[in-house]
């Protein structure tokens, strides 16, 4: 069942695994963190969870977030900042409900802050909100990106100075409402034979604030060449998707959802084909699995969430951070969370 915990599970703490990290902030509850370098320090642009009261359920409704903030580090070891409300969920004119996993890019001195968000419909879509600032406080835009759609947007800047948006998440995020191009309520997920349905990506317009081309598929593919079925929920993508670039290659990292993995894909460009490499991360403690990948001073660093803070409770969580490491041959040596 999607983002349940046990009572079982709640009451017997000593039962908990122990992390190989520490929450990074633990006034709040932090989940989702997307990582930037900007100007030398890292920015990270996590989800604000809250206890909303509201019960557990496939569409992730309990997850009722009302604000983004946004934390700063100058070193890996030093002090975690909060930097207060960077968005307030009242300040954006045409949002209904739920402050969904947001991320960040900066252009020309300006810093922009892209979340999703339900409309008063119930129908999620991207937002940004801009800032002279990294930490914001941001200012939205009226409406939401026109094309935009689903939830987890996450943008790349590739080295000639493009960027991209990637985005989209089924069940409740949605994806499987706008098969046919335009929301539909009764829309499906695909048969468990049929091929899975495929993350989004976008080139951004020069304003940051639109997308310069329609939303098309990012494919995501076995070794055969083979996309992955529905079926296959071992491997095939369910939200959260990141990129960053390693050697002069793209990896398209990304949570499977309801088999909890952070699995990766590499390409040689940023729309892909990817193909699938294996896992960055195994489940943690909760439902969800969503990360972000940076360098920082010449290592790299992946960030991701936990509710171990909570006493497993999935729906407080905690963001962490870890290095990560490399192989000889591109590929990345899986984490595991909890193995010291
Ligand atoms: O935090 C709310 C949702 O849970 C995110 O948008 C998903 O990626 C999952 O982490």
């Amino acid at each position: 069942e999607k983002n349940t915990t046990s009572d079982a599970a709640l009451s017997d703490t000593t039962a908990l695994p122990v992390g190989i990290s520490e929450p990074l902030v633990t006034d709040l509850y932090t989940a989702d963190p997307s990582a930037h370098v900007f100007d030398g320090k890292i920015y990270i642009y996590p989800s604000h969870d809250i206890e909303s009261g509201i019960p557990e359920d496939d569409l992730g409704s309990h997850f009722d977030m009302k604000d983004y903030h946004v934390y700063s580090m100058e070193s890996v070891d030093g002090p975690v900042i909060d930097n207060g409300v960077a968005l307030d969920i009242k300040d954006v004119p045409w949002a209904g409900r739920q402050m969904w996993a947001p991320d960040a890019a900066s252009k020309d001195g300006k810093y922009y802050l892209y979340f999703p968000v339900k409309d008063k419909n119930d129908v999620f879509g991207i937002g940004v909100a801009v800032s002279d600032t990294p930490t914001g406080p941001f200012q939205a835009e009226p409406a939401p990106i026109e094309g935009s759609f689903s939830i987890d947007p996450a943008v790349f800047q590739d080295e000639d100075g493009t960027f991209y948006m990637y985005f989209g998440g089924i069940w409740g995020g949605q994806l499987q409402k706008w098969r046919t191009g335009t929301y539909d309520p009764e829309g499906e997920l695909p048969g468990k034979d049929e091929p899975a349905l495929l993350p989004k990506i976008a080139r951004l317009a020069d304003d940051m604030k639109s997308f310069a081309e329609a939303p098309r598929d990012v494919q995501i593919l076995d070794a055969e060449g083979n996309l992955f079925l529905e079926g296959n929920n071992e491997q095939r993508f369910f939200e959260a998707a990141w990129v960053h670039k390693y050697n002069g290659k793209y990896y398209f990292s990304y949570s499977t959802g309801d088999t909890h993995n952070i699995a990766y894909a590499i390409g040689d460009n940023p729309y892909g084909p990817f193909t699938y490499q294996g896992l960055v991360l195994k489940p943690v403690l909760g439902w969800t699995n969503h990360h972000s990948i940076v360098e920082f001073q010449g290592k790299w660093y992946l960030f991701y969430h936990d509710s171990s803070l909570s006493g497993g409770r999935t729906f407080l969580r905690s963001i962490k951070m870890t290095e990560l490491t490399y192989n000889e041959d591109g590929t990345i040596q899986t984490i595991d969370a909890y193995v010291q």
